[in-house]
Order: C-alpha cells, then sequence, then structure tokens
C-alpha cells in the first residue's frame, strides 16, 4: 500500500534481473546550484549505465515515492522551490501527505531496501558535525547504516563534519568502513585524510561478496565504502581547512542548525572556492556511481553462482 513508481527501466531492470543502483536526490536540490544538480544527476545516470547497471534516483513526488525518476521529472526537481530534505524521520509524512521532497542517504537507504536494490552511491555521507557535544547534530545517516542492507558508496563523510567523531560512532554502531583501493580514509574533496580506514578492499567483488556475507549471518545493516576522489580533481586538506573554518563560523554566527547547516555550508564553500568545491563534488559522485555499478553487478554474478 506504499505507492510506489518505477521508472521505465528500473521496470524493465527489475523484470530482467539487470543490476541496479539508487541515487539520491538531496544532493540534486540542496547539494548543488542548478542547473549543474541536474546536468550532474544525467552524468551520474549516464555513469552507472557505462558500467553495466540500470540507475534509479529515488524521491517523493506529489505523495508517490519515485524509484528511477524520468528525464522530465528530473527536470523538474532540479529547479523546484521549497522541496523537503526527507530522512527516515519525515519520509512517510511526507508521502502519506501528498507531499514532494527529496531523499537525503538515510531515506534513499529506506527507498533501495523496499525496492529490492542493494547497492547506492553518493557524494559524501551525513555524520557528526563539529560541536555536536553542543547541538547534539548527528546525522540519521549513521544509524541508517547500522540497520538498512544497503551498501553506500561515498567519498567518506564530509569534511565539514568532525570526521573522527564521525567514525567513532559508525564503529560503535557496528557499520563496516571500507577504503577502497587504500589504506587512509578519503576526506570527501580531498583523496585522503591522516586516518587510517578501518578496512581496505582493492575489489568490487570482494565489497559485493562482504555485504552478502553479512546479511547470511543475520546481521542488520549496509556498509560504507568509502572511494577516494581522483587525485586529478581532490582538493588538498590543507588549502580547504581556513575555507571550512570561515563558512563554519558563518554559520554559527547566523545560527543556522538542524537541517540547514549542511546546504548551508555547502553552499558557502562553494563561493569561498569560487567553485572548485562543486567541479570537485561533480567528480567524486561520477567516481562513486562507476564503483557502485561495479559492486550491484559483482552482487549480480555471486548470487547467480550461488
Ligand atoms: N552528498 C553530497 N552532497 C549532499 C549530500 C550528500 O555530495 O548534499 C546530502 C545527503 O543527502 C546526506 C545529507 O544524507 O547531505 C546529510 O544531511 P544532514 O547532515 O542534515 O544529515
Ligand atoms: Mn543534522
Amino acid at each position: 500500500m506504499i505507492p510506489i513508481r518505477y521508472s521505465a527501466e528500473v521496470t524493465q531492470a527489475r523484470n530482467e534481473g539487470t543490476a541496479i543502483v539508487a541515487l539520491e536526490s538531496t544532493i540534486i536540490t540542496h547539494g548543488m546550484p542548478f542547473p549543474q544538480n541536474v546536468e550532474t544527476a544525467r552524468l551520474v545516470e549516464a555513469d552507472v549505465r557505462a558500467a553495466g547497471a540500470v540507475p534509479a534516483t529515488i524521491a517523493v513526488l506529489n505523495g508517490t515515492l519515485h524509484v528511477g525518476l524520468e528525464t522530465g521529472e528530473l527536470d523538474l526537481l532540479g529547479q523546484a522551490q521549497d522541496v523537503a530534505k526527507l530522512s527516515r524521520a519525515d519520509m512517510a509524512a511526507c508521502i502519506a501527505t501528498g507531499g514532494t521532497g527529496a531523499t537525503t542517504v538515510a531515506a534513499t537507504m529506506i527507498a533501495a531496501h523496499l525496492a529490492g536494490i542493494h547497492v547506492f552511491a553518493t557524494g559524501g555521507i551525513g555524520g557528526v558535525h563539529r560541536g555536536a557535544e553542543h547541538s547534539f547534530d548527528i546525522s540519521a545517516d549513521l544509524h541508517e547504516l547500522a540497520q538498512t542492507p544497503v551498501t553506500v558508496v561515498a567519498a567518506g563523510a564530509k569534511a565539514i563534519l568532525d570526521l573522527s567523531k564521525t567514525y567513532e560512532v559508525l564503529e560503535t554502531l557496528g557499520v563496516p568502513v571500507i577504503a577502497y583501493g587504500q589504506d587512509m580514509l578519503p576526506a570527501f574533496w580531498s583523496a585522503t585524510s591522516d586516518m587510517a580506514a578501518p578496512l581496505r578492499m582493492d575489489s568490487a567483488a570482494q565489497i559485493a561478496k562482504a555485504q552478502m556475507t553479512r546479511t547470511a549471518m543475520g546481521l542488520a545493516g549496509g556498509q560504507l565504502v568509502t572511494n577516494p576522489i581522483p587525485m586529478a580533481d581532490e582538493i588538498p586538506a590543507d588549502h580547504l581547512q581556513p575555507i571550512i573554518d570561515q563558512a563554519l563560523a558563518e554559520a554559527d554566527a547566523q545560527s543556522v542548525s538542524a537541517k540547514a547547516v549542511t546546504p548551508f555550508l555547502l553552499g558557502r564553500i562553494f563561493e569561498l572556492t569560487e567553485g572548485r568545491s562543486l567541479t570537485a563534488n561533480i567528480a567524486l559522485v561520477r567516481n562513486n556511481a562507476r564503483l557502485a555499478a561495479q559492486i550491484a553487478v559483482a552482487m549480480g554474478e555471486l548470487r547467480a553462482a550461488s
């Protein structure tokens, strides 16, 4: 009885057993400016297809949960004003009241799981904000990773966050954090950080097998795959640090709180880097889409072989 609509492409993939990769929509409505948001969403979908899987961009449109957006729907969402930012707490209410909302990492995981999709690509997950000991601002994305069986490919947690507290919470919640192809955790716009990754894997097949093993063992939850931004596109951490500090100070001075924090910080960092943060963000999401597609294809092959 959930009003759910699959795009034509996703319907066909479900019928034929083609690998599917979920994509979120908050990055479109709240994470990037128009028109780069729509252009990026299209490129990311094309990257998934080029790697042999089918993209399913997820959003709630007029009370219907959409799994896969048709061209016109993506255009509308990318330009719409006052779209809600949906997480676990408010997705059902949005559907029930006929609203329109973009899905965060947490809400996209829930929708993906409902649709039988096991892999999801985004830019960066939410996490523990700096100063969380005062604000208690910890993204619902972390708890979602602990309970919903979807592998999330991201370039790490966003570097605006308190990264060490974010990874401590993930460890406490029992979420596997896997760095792809390197020993250190990436830091969103930067390919590396000073933190060693809890786990390292070097192939999509290993990552696929790890998620399937978790599920077979009856362990709830997904995995976070942290995929470093390609070196050519990264912004070195020491260049970004003063800019992030300035954006954080401005958010504090203007009492920005709750759901508005992350969009405010991303927007200010875009302005302060004169667009460089957006170029990097686009490169890392596309890179994540390619890896997610490989993982989804590998899961399909493992399932067929078992
Ligand atoms: N990745 C990006 N840009 C974004 C996001 C992810 O490159 O804007 C979004 C995701 O939807 C994520 C959300 O779930 O930011 C985190 O918001 P919050 O910190 O309010 O939980
Ligand atoms: Mn928050």
